[in-house]
């Protein structure tokens, strides 16, 4: 397609490449990272994912013609381009790390009569798909992949074949998937214990392929935009995270409520079933911070109406629960419903600012409320008006927003390829638009909820292209509560943590299907470390909340959930990490331990953060699995039994217990036991200390703001440092309190007075805290000891 390399220029950072038939750049922005750019459908730099490049930090870059390539060197990679812009990737030590492809593709043989087949209905692979553009890897042997986003199937999704386009399908999602609610085209390879990550920064339909066709290679494709992909180089998987987070955005910290433990339901009905709901909740001792208005709190699905029916005071229903601790978050959907006199419709319709079909006359489609038109949401002037249409929402107290059918969903047909979109200064039609717009309403929706309350929003979105992160939180949408969707999730959600996702969470005991006491109780285990913990279930259902079921479940249930928010401090530190690093808190093991082969298919494990490992028990009946410690020393959470890592164990787990373990040497904050988030004083913080006896220093930073604002990006918080050092004679304890902003600090009531310390050994006999002998306290597995902070 580029033919033969006529010639090369290099200005500053980029390499441009004139081949025969097209041209083509090369910009370093890093020593390992650089992007692919040949412009084939238009010559600007527009991306619905990197809002600007980041600054560049390359310590060297040399460029020369050897023989027919280009190379490019950096201080850790080497470039050749080729003809026909094929580019092979070396490592600086001249390792082979990512080569294209350069012979026929070889499609496997696939055997039978497929006539005869389709006909029963079944599912026939055709012949090699043919694309506009296709980048085709060679595989070079032990490869595995990860990342795209939210994927049915295994942890490694080699042999897979995906696509992207975001899609409604509310029928069960199993592996043969193609595709989901999501667009996400960024993956990593892990090759020879070294990642990189490419990412291909395009929102038509895109189609990747790791070896399904043939495992000689593997591809990435699409039919139209623009050739555009960055490739980064790790070699750890953490760094290949940091650079495509560095492109695409970091999940910003949410609010500390919004790690609370969330209730949802399609629908509760009425204000009343809702303060019954709340009701419960508080007698019944089961921390939780936020119920849900699924669509039938609207006036015959109209969005930002109330049905004064059944919701007569919506003020009033949202302060009586804000007394009793929780939030009230509403869904919107972007259909809007076509009906004269309906202002928002009118608005709409009067300033142009739906989707229209080729001749210009808006577009009208069925969801909801019946004929409904759809906002342009990659239009930055309507983007800002549905940002102003939740100000009536918000000042009513509502505290966050669920954006749902953003795909967009529609029940008439899909869109047809032809519907416009302004697109910011670039009109295109829905094939371009399709895989943004559910990023772009969410986009609005975060911008409308900062612009209007100040604090950082919570959005949460179905549908989503790369860098969503930025703007909202995400949920896997309508899962079953099947226990295959419990075991898909932990894999589901691990990949979209690889795919710059941090903050995640699936419909806790399945959204379709009639949920069980046992189903839940194990749902709840693994739904306490995702970052976002709901509980949502489908109409017509039978009940899902944790006591539904009998004793038992409800038990397990509260234990779980108190679990969460016992540990919410250390999530909530994470996820402050993670708008740093852009890390996720779901971890796959391979993320720490690339080097270890046994963790590169493990599916049914999990990290919380880089301190904890969760191994539920996923399967109907089980109270016994298989876990695998990686290497290192290993607390199991509940018995303080300690293991030593590099091993399988066999694990027994009643229905009330989750298999959890703490990595020797970590520290982690806990919350006394509270019903919401800002339920009691405050002022007293645990840490629990897992020590390893090595003499080494574990540390760890604790972040205390107030939980809502942006003010802790102007310095207002306290930056607490606890420090740990253990050998057989004594336990070394340190802490200090920095705040970067002294006079808020000065006037602030945001603090702690007690610390209180527990130290899971019970032979040590002396404990010193900042140079101090302390006095401590026995208890069975633990040595506590209780400081009043001055
Ligand atoms: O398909 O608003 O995924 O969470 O409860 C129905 C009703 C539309 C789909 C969402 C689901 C939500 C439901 N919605």
């Amino acid at each position: 397609m580029f033919g033969t390399i006529v010639s090369w220029q290099q200005t500053d950072k980029t390499v441009s490449i004139q081949f025969q038939h097209a041209s083509a750049s090369l910009l370093f922005l890093h020593d390992s990272l650089f992007r692919v750019f040949a412009p084939l459908k238009r010559d600007v730099f527009f991306s619905r994912a990197i809002d600007r490049l980041p600054e560049t930090r390359l310590q060297c870059l040399n460029v020369q013609s050897v023989g027919k390539y280009i190379e490019i060197i950096t201080a850790s990679l080497i470039v050749r381009v080729k003809d026909d812009l094929q580019i092979d990737v070396y490592t600086s030590e001249g390792d082979l790390l990512c080569a294209d492809y350069n012979e026929q593709r070889l499609p496997f043989v696939r055997r039978g009569n497929s006539e005869l087949a389709k006909e029963e209905g079944h599912a026939v692979i055709e012949e090699a798909r043919q694309y506009r553009t296709t980048i085709i890897k060679q595989m070079n042997g032990d490869e595995a992949f990860y990342g795209l986003g939210e994927r049915p199937g295994h942890l490694n999704k080699r042999g897979c074949f995906y696509r992207n386009w975001n899609t409604d399908d509310p029928h069960p999602h199993v592996e043969s998937y193609e595709t989901l609610y999501k667009s996400i085209p960024f993956f990593i390879t892990l090759t020879d214990k070294k990642a990189f990550g490419i990412f291909f920064d395009n929102t038509y339909e895109t189609f990747f392929d790791f070896g399904k066709e043939n495992d000689n290679y593997y591809y990435f494709a699409a039919n139209d935009g623009n050739l555009d992909y960055y490739f980064m180089y790790g070699p750890q998987v953490a760094d290949v995270i940091g650079h495509y987070t560095s492109l695409t955005g970091t999940t910003p910290l949410p609010q500390k409520w919004t790690l609370g433990y969330q209730q949802c339901r399609w629908s509760y009905p009425s204000a009343e079933r809702v303060k019954e709901i709340a009701t419960q909740f508080r007698s019944r001792n089961i921390p939780c911070d936020v119920i849900y208005l699924d669509i039938d709190y609207m006036d015959g699905y109209r969005v930002f109406t109330w049905n004064r029916e059944t919701f007569p005071d919506p003020q009033g229903l949202i302060t009586e629960l804000a007394a009793q601790g929780f939030k009230v978050v509403t869904i919107i959907d972007p259909g809007v419903k076509k009906d004269r006199g309906y202002d928002v419709y009118e608005q709409g319709l009067a300033n142009g600012y739906y989707a229209t079909d080729a001749d210009g006359v808006t577009y009208v489609n069925r969801v909801w409320p019946g004929d409904s038109v759809y906002p342009d949401f990659t239009s930055a002037t309507v983007r800002s008006w549905w940002g102003d249409q939740h100000q009536s929402l918000l000042e009513l107290g509502v505290a966050g927003i669920w954006t749902d059918m953003n795909e967009p969903a529609s029940f008439n047909g899909p869109l047809p390829d032809d519907v416009q979109f302004r697109n910011d200064g670039y009109p295109t039609d829905h094939r371009e638009a399709h895989n943004v717009y559910g990023s772009m309403m969410a986009r609005a929706t975060y911008d409308g909820i900062k612009k209007w309350t100040g604090k950082r929003p919570f959005v949460i979105t179905r549908a989503c292209y790369a860098g969503t992160q930025k703007y909202s939180t995400i949920w896997t949408g309508d899962n079953q509560s099947f226990w295959e969707h419990l075991r898909m999730s932990i894999p589901m959600l691990s990949n979209l943590g690889l795919s710059g996702m941090a903050f995640v969470g699936t419909d806790v005991g399945g959204f379709s299907f009639d949920c069980t006491g046992e189903l839940l109780s194990r749902w709840v285990q693994v739904g306490c470390f995702t970052p976002l913990f709901r509980n949502h279930s489908a109409a017509n259902t039978r009940d899902q909340e944790p006591w539904t079921f009998d004793e038992r479940t409800e038990h397990i249930n509260r234990k779980y959930i108190q679990l969460r928010y016992r540990i919410l401090p250390y999530i909530y530190d994470q996820l402050w990490r993670s708008e740093k690093t852009g890390l996720p808190l779901i971890r796959p093991l391979m993320l720490h331990y690339q080097e270890d082969q046994l963790t590169h298919n493990l599916n049914d494990q999990f990290l919380c953060g880089d301190a904890v490992m969760v191994a539920p028990i996923v399967q109907q009946g089980q109270t016994v699995r298989q876990v695998y410690l990686p290497q290192g020393t290993w607390f199991d959470y509940w018995s303080k039994q300690v293991h030593s890592g590099g091993a399988y164990i066999l694990q027994h787990a009643e229905l009330d217990e989750c298999p959890i373990y703490v990595k020797a040497g970590s520290l982690l904050p806990n919350n006394p036991p509270q019903q919401f988030i800002g339920d009691g004083d405050g002022q007293h913080l645990i840490i629990e200390y897992f020590p390893d006896y090595s003499g080494a220093t574990s540390s760890y930073e604790h972040l205390q703001d107030d939980g809502e604002t942006f003010a802790y990006q102007n310095g207002q918080y306290h930056l607490w440092q606890f420090s740990a050092t253990c050998n057989d004679s004594e336990i070394r304890l340190e802490l200090t309190k920095q705040s970067p902003d002294a006079n808020w600090a000065e006037t602030t009531s945001i603090g702690y007075k007690k610390i209180e310390w527990r130290i899971y050994d019970t032979s040590t006999t002396r404990v010193t805290v900042n140079g101090v002998v302390a006095e401590f306290q026995q208890s069975a597995h633990a040595l506590v000891v209780l400081i009043d902070v001055p």
